[in-house]
This record gives structure tokens, sequence and C-alpha cells, in this order.
């Protein structure tokens, strides 16, 4: 590209040293070494599927026995992954440069704050938690899959940390769920909230929410046209605030597309930050544009790379 971002892994290291109050901002690319699939770019499952058109209200509302399917397997999936090695390196800076001296904002959701361990899973947390990532310095934009929800409005039933696998008979992780209920309907080119579609489990089969007795549960997640949420938007407002200065953004394993978890580039950059952009896929952030004299840019494995950066 016509990036004038460094690509010396030793720059890097002056400049970690030289920076006081580091940021990072992490998608889905810092997973990926730990098996879990990423929305877009190179390297994921579901850029092959519609699976953002399934991350909104509407398609739940249309179809949520589909939509749990999704997130069924995203469960399933993200309670038997382990952390990589960019997990440990973060959660080891978060150690050494403190609260005041790092923050990790990240898109993902397939961690909550450490819990009770509840059989049968041995390690029921997140992948940055396993690693030990201290719990004040991770910010969860888009909260996590082992929240539920009712997806009635006027309801406010919350389950915090709930880790059961399978939720429920109906949202077991079989082949004839995966491969014939959720795999066609997410590639499908027709569009999955026309309302005569066939629905992919029965409503009674779903859970439903304890409290109003009406309402289905829901992923706790961010979906799209869905607000953040505020305590920890806040939280990352103030830490900025408290600061007036931000030396330093790793941008890790994320297309940097979702508002408004993608302007935080921007703010770091408007508060003094330097950037630095790892990602597998060149056609990314990094080469494209917008990196300037100063900023850094790494392509390849995060796993890999994240861990050679900060050592
Ligand atoms: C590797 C690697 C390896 C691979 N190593 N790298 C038009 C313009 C601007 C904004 C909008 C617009 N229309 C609508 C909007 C707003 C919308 C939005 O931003 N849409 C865009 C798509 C345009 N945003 C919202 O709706 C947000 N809410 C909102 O706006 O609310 C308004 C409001 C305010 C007040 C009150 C009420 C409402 C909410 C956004 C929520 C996004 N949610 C999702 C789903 C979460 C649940 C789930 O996981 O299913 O979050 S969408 C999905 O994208 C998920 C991710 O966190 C998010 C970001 O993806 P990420 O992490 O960047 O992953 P990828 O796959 O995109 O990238 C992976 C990268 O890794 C790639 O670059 C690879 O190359 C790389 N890679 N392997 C290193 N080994
Ligand atoms: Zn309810």
């Amino acid at each position: 590209g016509m990036s004038k971002a460094s690509t010396s892994i030793p720059e890097f290291h002056t400049a970690l040293l030289n920076s006081k109050r580091i940021l990072a901002l992490c998608g889905a690319g810092l997973s990926a070494a730990s098996g879990l699939d990423t929305f877009r770019g190179k390297g994921g499952m579901w850029r092959n599927y519609r699976a953002t058109s399934l991350a909104t209200p509407e398609a739940f509302e249309n179809d949520p026995g589909l939509v749990w399917l999704f997130y069924a397997l995203r469960r399933h999936q993200a309670l038997n992954a382990k952390p990589n090695m960019a997990h440990f390196a973060l959660a080891e800076l978060a150690r050494q440069k403190g609260e005041e001296g790092f923050q990790c904002l990240s898109q993902n959701v397939d961690g909550t704050p450490p819990t009770l361990l509840s059989p049968p899973h041995t390690n029921p947390l997140g992948l940055s938690q396993r690693a030990s990532h201290p719990p004040s310095q991770l910010k969860l934009l888009h909260s996590t899959l082992f929240n539920l929800k009712c997806f009635n409005d006027s309801c406010t039933y919350l389950d915090i940390d709930n880790f059961t696998d399978p939720l429920c008979p109906a949202l077991t992780i079989t082949p004839e769920n995966i491969e014939t209920r959720l795999a066609p309907a997410a590639k499908s080119m027709h569009n999955h909230l026309d309302p005569r579609r066939p629905k992919a489990i029965p409503e009674d089969e779903l859970p439903h929410c304890p409290s109003c007795e009406t309402g289905l549960l829901r992923p706790g997640v961010v979906w799209f046209g869905e607000a953040l949420p505020s305590e920890t938007i806040e939280g990352i407002d103030e830490w900025i605030e408290a600061g007036e200065s931000v030396d330093l953004i790793l941008v890790i394993g994320t297309t940097a597309t979702v508002w408004p978890a993608s302007s935080y580039v921007e703010i770091a950059r408007r508060f003094g930050a330097k950037v630095a952009v790892v990602n597998m896929d060149d056609g990314e952030l990094g080469s494209a544009s917008d990196l300037r004299e100063g900023d850094f840019w790494f392509q390849g494995d995060a796993a890999v790379l994240v861990p050679q950066m900060l050592e």
C-alpha cells in the first residue's frame, strides 16, 4: 500500500516504552487463532454466511429459533475455545501498565467477568478473562454471549454469566440443527426476514423469560440498531478524559467498520495517539489510506504478532 506507517517491531517497542496511556481496540481477529470465526475479512466462516443479518432484533422477531441456533453454536464454540498468546500478552500489558495506563476495548462477545465455575465446564470464562486479563481493564463493547435478556422491551429480566450448554434441548449442537437448520438459512440469498419462511424451531421449545413468562429469552449481545452498554461507554469516556491524552491505540484483528466501536480510533488520534494496526489482511485500515508517519502496520496473525510487539 501507500502507507507511511512503520512495519518495524523494534521501532514499535520504542513507541510502546514512550507511551503512558494505551488503548487496544480488539475484534474477532484476536480470537481467530483460538478457532472462533470472524464476521468479515480473511479466514472467517461467517464471511460466507449472512451472519451479521442474524445479529438484529428484526431477525429475532421473525425467526427466533434461527437466531438462537446461531448463538447456541457460538456459545458452544466459545466455551470450548482456549485463549491464545495474544490474549495472554494483552493481559500481561494490562498488569504492567495498570488501570490508568491501559484499557482493552473488545468487540468480542466470547467472555464475561470472572465468575464461579459452573459444571460441566471447568473453565467457563471468556478468552481474555481466562488469560487473567484484569476485569477493570477490559471493556466489553458488545457485551457477551453469556448474558441473557428478555426480548420483551418492558421486561428488565437479566441473567448474567449463564454458561448452560445447551440452554435447552432444542438448542443442542447437532448436525441436524447446524447443517440442516442454521447453515442453509444463514447462507441463503433469500431474505430470511421473509415471514413466509418456515421457522427453524417452534417457539414453545425456545427458552422463555422466568420473570414475565411471556417474553422469549435472547442473547444479551448488542445487535445492530441497539445502544452499547452505557456504563461501559461512560467508563471509557471517563478514562480518556481523566488523562486528557492517549499515546497509542492498538487496533487488533478488526475491520473497524462497525460504529461506534470504530470511532475510538479517531477519538484516540484526537487525543494525540499513534495508531498500530495488526491484521491478517492488507486490505484493511493499515495499508489502505489513513495511517500516517509515526503509525505502525503489522500484517499477520495477531496470536503471533501481538506477543512479539508486547514482549
Ligand atoms: C485477523 C486474523 C488473525 C482474521 N489475526 N487479524 C451506516 C454508516 C455508519 C453507521 C451505521 C450505518 N448504518 C447503521 C449504522 C450503525 C451500525 C453500524 O456501524 N453498521 C455498520 C455495519 C455500517 N451500528 C450499530 O447499529 C450499533 N448501534 C447503534 O448504532 O445504535 C444507535 C443507537 C444509539 C442510541 C440508542 C439506540 C440506538 C451497534 C453495533 C453492534 C454490532 N454488533 C455485532 C454483533 C454482536 C453480537 C454477535 O457477535 O453476534 O458485533 S456485528 C459484528 O461486527 C460484531 C462484531 O463485534 C462487530 C465488529 O466486527 P469485527 O470484530 O471487526 O470482526 P470482523 O469480522 O469485521 O473483522 C475481523 C478482522 O480480523 C478482519 O479485518 C480480518 O482480516 C482480521 N483477521 N484473522 C489478525 N488471525
Ligand atoms: Zn421477561
